[in-house]
């Protein structure tokens, strides 16, 4: 049967116009479907197109088709007119761009690299309410990468416990104290509880240092109880909300988005699920556009890894993706990802957490510098001195890196340094 129809879908010749969305594919075609086929038929699948002729086709319509206008092996670069677009959906852009194709019988593999957004695009959008400069301003730390931990274990403290465990934390230096992914409004730990305990403990936390101490506390849930979540932690005079961004779904973060903003909450983006679908370096989207749609829809920061701890992800996708969210304009990287000018969005902080202890603090900061939210959970809370003395020992291996100095250097007049080194020394987690 003649698949003439998905030609119409490939254009060499063109070249995006500077209102045109343009998408970076990985794909493999399924035996028996050419490269053209193969690519005609995403851009026909992601835009206008069916799988068949039709003999209802008006011509104008061929204004609004995706063009394949560019291959390069297993690469191919998709340009979508503007009008596709609904303006500030980004639910909606996932669905032509990132939805149906990933399932066509026709490809073996389909991979959303990129996604550049263009100044007619992006200004339908708000981005971050508060950029980098907005937080160091809210939270008055700056020149040093902003510090945070989870209790651990993950979930199981008690609401009393785990405020008991955020205080030593502040106490140690850190900015701030973090919930875990899944911890949220336990019968052991209830949402409620933990706000209220974890307020009086920041007060006092702020008297007895000084500083300002804030908190990522795990709001998500279906919407309307993030909303009531989110109230609750503005009457508290807290400044930021966390959100599992990934499994809360890109409509409850864009609807949060303004929610929060309204609030004076800054977003922190947790992005548990993200490997189910990024994992896989020929099939799937990756987390390079997981991260750029959160800052378009509007986080203040979002996970990017450590490239050293714990989980998947290398030292380049970490720049890559620190540059995609800090950076004004971030250059075109061949086969990784393509220009975007992010104009009047604010940036967004990266976060790197997972597995992480002071040993392995100047490997992050030389890979992110100080532009960075640093969490170190495990990391503290496993110091032969505990909690307090784990993060002192966090905060004097950041300042090592500062100053030029080796951890071991510093460590001869750091009682709580030597100690993590004694224990961890730069071990580097599985
Ligand atoms: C870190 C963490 C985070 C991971 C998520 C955890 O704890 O709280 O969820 O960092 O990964 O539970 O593992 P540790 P990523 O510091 O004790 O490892 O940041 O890569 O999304
Ligand atoms: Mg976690």
């Amino acid at each position: 049967m003649a698949i003439d129809w998905y030609q119409e879908f490939v254009d060499l010749e063109h070249e995006p116009a500077a209102d045109e969305l343009v998408a970076l594919f990985y794909f493999e075609p399924a035996e028996g479907i050419s490269r053209e086929e193969a690519v005609g038929r995403i851009a026909s699948e992601s835009s206008t197109g069916t799988w068949t002729t039709l003999h209802t086709l008006p011509p104008r319509m061929r204004d609004l088709q995706a063009k394949a206008f560019e291959i390069d092996g297993n690469y191919v670069k998709i340009a979508y007119p503007l009008a596709l677009w609904e303006e500030g959906n980004a639910v909606q852009l996932l669905s032509g761009i990132a939805g149906n194709i990933f399932g066509m019988k026709a490809l073996a593999n389909l991979r959303l690299i990129d996604a550049s957004f263009p100044p007619a695009y992006l200004q339908h959008f708000k981005g971050p309410h508060f950029g980098m400069e907005g937080i160091r301003t809210m939270m008055r730390a700056r020149g040093r990468p902003l510090t945070g931990a989870v209790p651990k274990p993950k979930v199981g403290f008690s609401a009393e416990e785990h405020a008991e465990v955020g205080f030593e934390t502040w106490m140690g230096g850190f900015d701030f104290v973090k919930d875990d992914e899944n911890l949220t409004s336990m019968p052991f730990n209830r949402f409620d509880d933990r706000v209220a305990l974890l307020t009086k403990l920041r007060d006092k936390a702020e008297n007895l240092t000084g500083e300002r101490k804030s908190a990522f506390i795990n709001i998500s849930a279906d919407t309307e109880t993030m909303k009531k979540r989110a109230d609750l932690l503005a009457e508290n005079g807290w400044n930021y909300a966390m959100i599992d961004v990934v499994v809360a779904g890109t409509a409850a973060v864009a609807t949060m988005r303004d929610y929060c903003s309204d609030l004076g909450l800054a977003i922190h983006a947790h992005r548990a699920m993200h490997a189910a679908f990024d994992r896989d370096p020929k099939h799937g989207m990756t987390m390079l556009f997981l991260a750029k749609l959160m800052r378009l829809i509007g986080v203040s920061q979002i996970h990017t890894g450590t490239a050293v701890g714990k989980l998947v992800g290398t030292k380049e996708e970490a720049r890559l993706l620190a540059d995609m969210l800090r950076e004004r304009r971030v250059g075109a990287v061949e086969k990784t990802a393509l220009e975007q000018d992010w104009g009047d969005i604010r940036s967004a902080f990266p976060v790197s957490s997972g597995g992480l202890h002071p040993g392995l603090v100047p490997d992050v900061l030389d890979i992110y510098g100080t532009e960075l939210v640093l969490l170190v959970s495990g990391g503290i809370h496993g110091h032969p001195q505990g909690t307090r003395a784990g993060a002192e020992a966090t905060m004097q291996a950041i300042e090592a890196w500062r100053d030029g100095e080796t951890l071991e250097e510093k460590a001869a007049k750091a009682p709580e340094l030597r100690a993590a080194l004694e224990k961890w020394g730069h071990y580097k987690p599985k």
